[in-house]
């Protein structure tokens, strides 16, 4: 990462947070294309554990997972020599900034967001005031490394506009204190659904393990989740409203091979779901193959793991401290 380069490149900065192992859902809607950011864009890719607690997170396995997902940001080809690589909750910016910013959103704009009524629903008995102001964590996290895309999946496509919405409204206020960030959406794969019940999205903390693919499962647990995938009962592989199972299945299948739906449909016409759903797993399980691969290597190298883990966070906190400091003397605070 070069910090104080002449020719200023363009920003781009994605998280993830540590819930469980990610999955096939994380990986087409957003982590798949992170490592192709590093030839265009200064990158930075975070670790959002600050997030994870907005569920309730039992402690080792947490500390577990933070490790994990930093392992397997580097198994998929981020380079920490050539971007920025960090876990959020060692930046102790990340926390001030959401403070600050919490003051500048309004109660209205978070009552909106598709993922806290998702969320509030999904855990009632804990609908902490975190999961509230989700949001302004995230812009705090995009806010501070004046990025000027994030790639994310559709759902995340919300929380960008908000930090947008934030950012507008502290600028005018302020001057011009923040870059406004572009959401990058891919435009297809960004959606992913469960394979359990096709009409809600693959979450990697759904506890149904059928539901989800996870970038570590082995080939034949792969194979079994795509035979056992809910589909419909017409036996035809083709793109159409009301079969969500089988749609869910071609947009996999299409992301990972490059073939069009026309070429998927002709191809497994008069074939039947068996066979399609053979192809899919087939195809994830090589595409996973390297990922899974590499993941084991550097989860097994925990010095270099914690090594790279503390580099990131010092070049993070320098940029996001520098961020920090100008909205704290703007606001008025003693520096
Ligand atoms: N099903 C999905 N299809 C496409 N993209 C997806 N993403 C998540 N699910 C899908 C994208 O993955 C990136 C990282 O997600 P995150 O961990 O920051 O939060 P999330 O969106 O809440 O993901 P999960 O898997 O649903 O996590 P849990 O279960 O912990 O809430 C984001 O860019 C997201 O868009």
């Amino acid at each position: 990462m070069q910090e104080n380069n002449t020719q200023k490149r363009k920003r781009s900065l994605s998280f993830i947070q540590p819930t469980s192992v990610p999955t096939l859902g994380n990986y087409l809607g957003a982590m798949k294309i992170w490592p192709s950011f590093q030839d265009e864009y200064d990158t930075i890719y975070g670790v959002a554990d600050l997030h994870s607690i907005t569920v309730r997170q039992e402690p080792a396995k947490l500390r577990q997972q933070i490790h994990e997902m930093f392992a397997m940001l580097l198994a998929l080809g981020i380079d920490p020599e050539r971007g920025i690589v960090f876990i959020q909750s060692q930046v102790p910016a990340h926390s001030q900034l959401a403070w600050l910013l919490n003051c500048y959103t309004q109660f209205g704009e978070l009552s909106r967001m598709t993922q806290f009524k998702d969320k509030a629903a999904q855990h009632s008995d804990n609908v902490n005031a975190g999961l509230f102001t989700y949001p302004c964590l995230m812009a705090a996290d995009i806010l501070l490394y004046q990025a000027d895309v994030v790639p994310v999946g559709a759902d995340q496509k919300q929380h960008v506009e908000i930090c947008r919405d934030i950012a507008q409204r502290f600028n005018s206020v302020y001057g011009n204190v923040f870059t406004m960030p572009e959401p990058s959406i891919p435009k297809i794969g960004a959606r992913v659904m469960s394979l359990a019940d096709p009409t809600k999205k693959m979450s990697k903390s759904d506890p149904n393990p059928r539901a989800t693919v996870l970038l570590t499962d082995e080939p034949n647990v792969i194979m079994k989740k795509f035979k056992s995938a809910v589909t419909d009962s017409e036996m035809s592989v083709r793109y159409a409203e009301g079969k969500d199972g089988i749609n869910n299945l071609m947009t996999i299948y299409s992301v990972i091979t490059g073939y069009s739906f026309e070429k998927i449909e002709s191809d497994f016409s008069g074939r039947g779901y068996g066979d399609f759903k053979a192809a899919v797993g087939e195809a994830v399980v090589e595409e996973l193959r390297p990922v899974r691969e590499k993941f084991n290597r550097y989860l097994a190298d925990k010095a270099y793991l914690v090594e790279c883990e503390k580099k990131g966070a010092e070049t993070a906190g320098r940029i996001a401290r520098r961020t920090l400091d100008k909205a704290m003397k703007k606001i008025g605070f003693v520096l």
